[in-house]
């Protein structure tokens, strides 16, 4: 593992004398006992600079980051990639394998916290710095369950919360017996995410398609609506909830579309939506920002999918569409600053720029000037330098208080902004 140089500038990527100085300066504070006293009864003033480290450098971690430069926090990022779309905006970058127990615990051993940016990290290390006094964001005991599918769907049960009907398959041999549970949705137990580790059996000429590994077979829901809610929990417990937004999945990659803020739903039909998302964050009795995915039915009912215990694409408008983004929101958590207003400024539709098939290299985007001209159209490319299809690239989120509108303007945005090779 190899550890990078001097603290940068977060915002130019500079070396600076100055920073330098600074950070050792606040080193020097915090050791000194009166002072951290004097700090932690007038935070705002003397808050201590914190470091925190975040697992994984994708565009989530490069997200996290962009927001991370507004709060006196000094940041780390563990990536295999040293050219991943976190790494120059980080003051350290640390090369490494963030699911190895060595590279996750020598990263997190002289940080104040950590969190992570995807689910498949190290998790016995993270417990053991969780035992030697490191906070983490969430607590490794949910990362435990949430990461692993199968966990996962027996946490929604036993904490009788809704979800698809299920059973447990460890093998194909096994997923052959359970012929009358289709048609059905075939979900790996770990190491699956953005459409990967998922596969649709409609009918028995499927199941070879199916997963030869612990996986979840699920029921088919009749999705009328797919929606996702973002939970904030602060370490006080205190929730904050951003309103639910609703997905439009493109069904050939299994990767969201477009998705719009907020979602149309009747008011008891939120109000159940709010409760469930509520209970299931709740139960997991730990800090974070979380996003739970839920269908709803035709009938009304309301199904949990899944939850991510961390920031999510489906918070991406918040950083625009939102007081506080989702992004601003975890950084109140991890630095034990008040929670954020979540109060929306404006609807919105977010699109996702995705790698266009038939493409793979080094990326180019077709389209971007014209996109850039669009009123109130915000773009974000995350630096991935790789294009191949069905690869998250960026996004764009558009504001406007007129539907038409949004989608008027998402689709112009779909047909024109492409990432090619
Ligand atoms: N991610 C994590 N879980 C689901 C998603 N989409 C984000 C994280 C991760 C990145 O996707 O930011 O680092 C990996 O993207 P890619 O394109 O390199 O596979």
């Amino acid at each position: 593992m190899v550890h990078g140089g001097f603290p940068r500038c977060a915002l130019c990527h500079c070396v600076t004398v100055v920073e330098t100085e600074m950070v050792s300066d606040f080193k020097i504070k915090s050791q000194n006992s009166n002072l951290l006293a004097l700090n932690s009864r007038l935070p705002t003033i003397f808050a201590p600079m914190q470091k925190v480290g975040i697992l994984g450098g994708g565009q989530l971690g490069r997200m996290l980051l962009q927001a991370a430069a507004n709060y006196p926090v000094e940041t780390f990022v563990l990536e295999n990639d040293d050219e991943c779309p976190a790494a120059h905006l980080c003051h350290h970058f640390s090369k490494g394998d963030i699911k190895d127990f060595d590279a996750v615990y020598e990263f997190g051993k002289n940080l104040d916290a950590i969190t992570i940016e995807i689910e498949n990290v190290n998790v016995e290390a993270l417990e053991k710095l969780e035992a030697e006094g490191k906070k983490i964001f969430p607590k490794p005991s949910v990362l435990k369950t949430i990461k692993n599918k199968i966990l996962q769907k027996q946490y929604y049960r036993e904490n009788e919360i809704p979800t698809a009907e299920f059973v447990i398959t460890k093998s194909l041999q096994e997923l052959d017996s359970k012929k009358n549970f289709l048609p059905a949705v075939h979900k790996i137990g770990e190491g699956g995410y953005d459409g990967r580790g998922v596969q649709i059996l409609e009918t028995i000429n499927d199941l070879e398609k199916g997963f030869d590994k612990p996986a979840v077979l699920e029921r088919m829901v009749k999705i009328h609506k797919e929606i996702a809610q973002i939970v904030a929990v602060n370490e006080k417990g205190e929730t904050a909830i951003y309103p639910p937004v609703e997905m439009l999945v493109n069904p050939a990659l299994n990767l969201l579309d477009y998705q719009l803020s907020p979602a149309e739903l009747e008011k008891n039909i939120l109000w159940k939506v709010e409760a469930i998302s509520l209970t299931t964050v709740r139960n997991f009795k730990s800090p974070g920002i979380f996003a739970v995915e839920m269908f709803v039915e035709k009938n009304g009912d309301v199904f949990v999918n899944e939850t991510a215990p961390r920031v999510h694409n489906s918070g991406h408008h918040s950083i625009e569409a939102h007081y506080s983004s989702q992004f601003d929101m975890l950084w109140r958590i991890i630095l034990g600053y008040p929670l954020g207003n979540t109060d929306a400024i404006l609807p919105s539709i977010m699109v996702n720029i995705i790698g266009a098939d038939g493409y793979s290299g080094e990326v180019r985007y077709e389209g971007l000037e014209e996109v850039l001209k669009i009123e109130n159209a915000f773009v974000h490319l995350y630096g991935k330098k790789q294009t191949k299809p069905g690869r998250k690239m960026g996004h764009v989120t558009i504001l406007s208080s007129e539907k038409q509108d949004l989608l008027h303007k998402s689709n112009i945005v779909k047909r024109t902004l492409i990432a090619k090779s």
